[in-house]
């Protein structure tokens, strides 16, 4: 037994690469200065020979994407004759990856039960944490598997509570996208400083706090053991694997923003919720809509607070109090060193998207407060930040998150 665990150690240490490999693959910056530069980019979002890992956001500046070794003359010759300006900012993405990965220990290192912030954990080590904080602190935080994954893991989510029914819910998703490794890490920080820091105890007097900090268990592991920057979920296709958790919720499902086809990064799925994960996240919503009075879906990258919607350019009736309260976030973040993210629509100028799970929340579920968090980049491919940048992103987003606390505090509380 010893030596299986001293093997398995050591395995998991010096385990330093992935299956796939990105030899040869191309970052590029581009950057579109008309709308009609604009609308042919966003066209390629259905090949899978590219991976757009950053948003369009406007004319005139720039969008990231990665392309394979195959599609870059083309692309190349492409961008020149329609007079696009672009750079290359990774010439060979394996190389990046490997070498940041020589200095980012992952939770080979964490000890069975605890949290970590300074190296990315592995979802078995996510799952410990949480089983432990349901014994050790069973007054105020429960654990529930709201379901199963694609692969068999149970997908757990956490509530934190201090007793009593009918209050209004925070509810957090991190990691429906598999590689936004940052993400994970802020859900569990909000988990950690709610349950384990006694200084905090009166945000869950009031208000219950319901977190799933990895929504895609099976893309988030893929993505740790085979594919760095895997996005889907692992369902198979005839072709190609994977269902972009984010273009699956049933509300103007497949309108804009999304693809049918099974390679493409956004792939949308065969149909609505055809996805074990999303479906989890719609029945545990729909069951709560009466109290859920947030609902935040944590991803990277880009510095972006968003609210729907994703499918119309027409803003929601409450666009400026969604504008407001982002606003205030943003100012907290802030606050802390400098931070600041753009709050806006999420149909912004030129990033249509239909079936997001903000997009549900509100359309279906009513609930009015709903936003996308786009953490700040970290690392070369900006889903690859180094291990000890972990802590200052985590500290300074719970700033932020403390102000919707506070503010579905004032909006809703006397209403219950
Ligand atoms: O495309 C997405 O699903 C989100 N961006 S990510 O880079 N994390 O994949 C953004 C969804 C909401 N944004 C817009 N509608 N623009
Ligand atoms: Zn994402």
């Amino acid at each position: 037994m010893k030596l299986l665990s001293l093997y398995l150690l050591t395995f998991a240490f010096f385990q330093s690469s992935w299956s796939f490999s990105y030899d040869g693959y191309k970052a590029y910056s581009v950057t579109p200065k008309t709308l009609g530069q604009a609308k042919i980019l966003k066209e390629f979002e259905d090949d899978e020979h590219f991976d757009f890992w950053s948003e369009f956001r406007a004319l005139n500046s720039s969008v990231d994407v990665m392309v394979s070794p195959k599609a870059q003359l083309d692309f190349e010759n492409f961008l020149s004759s329609e007079g696009i300006d672009y750079t290359i900012f990774i010439e060979n993405v394996e190389e990046k990856i490997q070498e940041e990965n020589k200095r980012q220990k992952r939770s080979a290192l964490v000890t069975r039960g605890d949290v970590s912030f300074t190296e990315f954990m592995r979802y078995d080590d996510i799952t410990a944490y949480l089983d432990k904080l349901n014994v050790e602190y069973s007054n105020i935080a429960q654990t529930q598997i709201i379901g199963k994954s694609f692969e068999g893991r149970d997908l757990y989510l956490i509530k934190i509570s201090s007793g009593g029914s009918n209050k209004p819910i925070l509810f957090m998703q991190a990691a429906i996208h598999a590689r936004e490794w940052i993400a994970p890490p802020v859900a569990l920080y909000v988990i950690n400083q709610l349950v384990e820091n006694p200084e905090n105890a009166d945000l869950y007097q009031n208000v219950d706090w319901v977190i799933v900090p990895v929504v895609n268990p099976d893309g988030y592991e893929f993505s740790h053991v085979d594919t760095r920057l895997w996005r889907k979920t692992r369902t198979p296709g005839t072709i190609c694997a994977g269902t972009d958790g984010n273009r699956n919720f049933d509300y103007h499902w497949m309108v804009t923003g999304a693809s049918g086809w099974q390679c493409s990064q956004t792939y949308a799925g065969h149909s609505p919720f055809s996805e074990v994960e999303t479906q989890a996240i719609r029945d545990y919503v729909l069951a709560n809509k009466e109290n859920i009075k947030l609902f935040l879906d944590i991803h990277s990258y880009g510095n972006w607070l968003l609210y729907p919607w994703g499918y119309t350019t027409d803003p929601p009736d409450d666009a400026d109090e969604l504008q407001a309260l982002g606003d205030r976030v943003n100012d907290a973040i802030a606050a802390v060193r400098g931070t600041t993210y753009t709050v806006g629509n999420s149909n912004i100028l030129l990033y249509a998207t239909s079936g997001t799970g903000p997009d549900y929340a509100k359309g279906v579920a009513g609930i009015d407060l709903a936003y996308t968090l786009e953490l700040p980049s970290g690392g070369s491919s900006g889903f690859n930040p180094e291990a000890d940048v972990i802590e200052s992103v985590v500290e300074e987003t719970w700033e932020g998150l403390k102000v919707f606390h506070d503010y579905v505090l004032e909006r809703y509380l006397q209403r219950q």
